[in-house]
C-alpha cells in the first residue's frame, strides 16, 4: 500500500508538471483527489489496516494528499496568471488612433433669432405664452373684431379643416385664451407657427412664424407702444436705426401703426432690398380695439392695451442673405450646416 503510494504520488505530480492549461490541472484534480479519485481510494481502504499501522498510513497519506493539492494550486495560479496577462494584452487601447470627429448639433436659423427675440422681451418683463395651432373660429376671427364678411375669413386665405375648425393664421388666437384666463396685467409674447393658402414663391410660404406680443393694464397708452417697439428695433438691428411708426389698419387694433426701420442694408439710401426707398417695414401694431377686450371679458373702460405682430421668417432670411424662404422649410443638412 505504501508503495503505490509512493508510485501513485510520482505519478500524480509528474502529470502537474506537464499540464498545459487550466483544464488539464482540473482533470488531474478529479483523477486524483476527487470523489472517486486514485488518492482518495487509497484513504479509503485505511479501516482495513492494522491498528497499528493505521496512523503510520494516514499520515503518509495525508502529506501525499497536501504535496498534491499544493502542486495542483501552484499550477492553477500559474495558468490564471498567464491567461490574464494574455487577455490584458488582447485588449491594449492604441490612445495614439486619431478619434472619430464628433457631429455637433445647430439650431436652425429660425431657433436663433427667436431666442434672441425673446430674450429681448423676456428682459423687458414679457411673459412667453404658446396656445393651439389648430383653432376655432372665434378664436382666430369673431374674438379678435374679424367679421364674418372680412376678406381673410375666406376659404382662399385660410386653411379650413371643418366646418368651424382651421389652421391659425396668427398667433393672436393664444392671446384671446390669455387674457380670457388671467386678469391684467398682461404682458405677453406668443411666438408660434401660423398658416395662410397664400400661393408659394421665394417670400411667401404656407406655413410661417409668428411672434406677436400683447399688453393690457390700466394706463398703457401709445407711448408706451413706441417705447417697447423702438426698444426692440435697437437691440435686433442697433442703436442707430431709426424708427418710423406710419398710421395702418388691422380690425384688432385702433389706432394701428406700421413699423418701418432704416434699411440695414443701404443705411437709408435706398437699394434693391428696400427697394429704393431706405426703408424695411418690419411689423404692425396698434392699441387693443375695444371691442376684442369686451370679448375676452375685459372691461375696455378699466384697461387699454397694445399688441403687435412680427414676422419671424423675413426678419431671418434677411439677417443670413438667405435668398429664398423655401429653404426654411426643406430641411435640408447641406443648407442648414452653414448657420
Ligand atoms: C398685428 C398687428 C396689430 C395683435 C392684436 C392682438 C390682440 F390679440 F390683442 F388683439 N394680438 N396681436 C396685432 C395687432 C397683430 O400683426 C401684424
Amino acid at each position: 500500500m505504501k508503495q503505490k503510494l509512493e508510485e501513485l504520488k510520482v505519478l500524480a505530480l509528474a502529470a502537474v508538471a506537464e499540464a498545459k492549461d487550466e483544464k488539464q490541472i482540473d482533470e488531474i484534480r478529479v483523477k486524483y483527489l476527487g470523489k472517486k479519485g486514485e488518492l482518495t481510494a487509497i484513504l479509503k481502504q485505511m479501516g482495513s489496516l492494522s491498528p497499528e499501522e493505521r496512523p503510520v498510513m494516514g499520515q503518509l497519506v495525508n502529506s501525499a494528499k497536501a504535496e498534491l493539492e499544493e502542486a495542483i494550486a501552484k499550477a492553477s495560479k500559474n495558468f490564471k496568471e498567464k491567461a490574464a496577462e494574455e487577455r490584458l494584452k488582447a485588449e491594449t487601447i492604441d490612445v495614439t488612433l486619431p478619434s472619430k470627429p464628433a457631429t455637433v448639433g445647430k439650431l436652425h436659423p429660425l431657433n436663433t433669432v427667436l431666442n434672441d427675440m425673446i430674450d429681448i422681451f423676456q428682459s423687458m418683463g414679457f411673459d412667453v405664452v404658446d396656445g393651439p395651432e389648430v383653432e376655432t373660429d372665434f378664436y382666430n376671427f369673431e374674438a379678435l373684431n374679424v367679421p364674418a364678411d372680412h376678406p381673410a375669413r375666406d376659404m382662399q386665405d385660410t386653411f379650413y379643416l371643418a366646418e368651424n375648425l382651421l389652421l391659425r393664421t396668427q398667433t393672436s388666437a393664444a392671446q384671446i385664451r390669455t387674457m380670457e384666463n388671467r386678469k391684467p396685467p398682461i404682458k405677453i409674447i406668443c411666438p408660434g407657427r401660423v398658416y395662410r393658402a397664400d400661393e408659394v414663391d421665394a417670400t411667401h410660404s404656407p406655413v410661417f412664424h409668428q411672434i406677436e406680443g400683447l399688453v393690457v393694464d390700466k394706463n398703457i397708452t401709445m407711448c408706451d407702444l413706441k417705447g417697447v417697439l423702438e426698444q426692440f428695433a435697437h437691440e435686433i438691428y442697433g442703436k442707430d436705426t431709426e424708427v418710423k411708426f406710419r398710421p395702418s389698419f388691422f380690425p384688432f387694433t385702433e389706432p394701428s401703426v406700421e413699423v418701418d426701420v432704416t434699411c440695414s442694408e443701404c443705411k437709408g439710401k435706398g437699394c434693391r432690398v428696400c427697394k429704393g426707398s431706405g426703408w424695411i417695414e418690419i411689423l404692425g401694431a396698434g392699441m387693443v380695439h375695444p371691442r376684442v377686450l369686451k370679448a375676452c371679458g375685459i372691461d375696455p373702460e378699466e384697461y387699454t392695451g397694445f399688441a403687435f405682430g412680427i414676422g419671424l421668417d423675413r426678419l431671418t432670411t434677411t439677417r443670413y442673405k438667405i435668398s429664398d424662404i423655401r429653404l426654411l422649410f426643406e430641411n435640408d443638412l447641406r443648407f442648414l450646416k452653414q448657420f
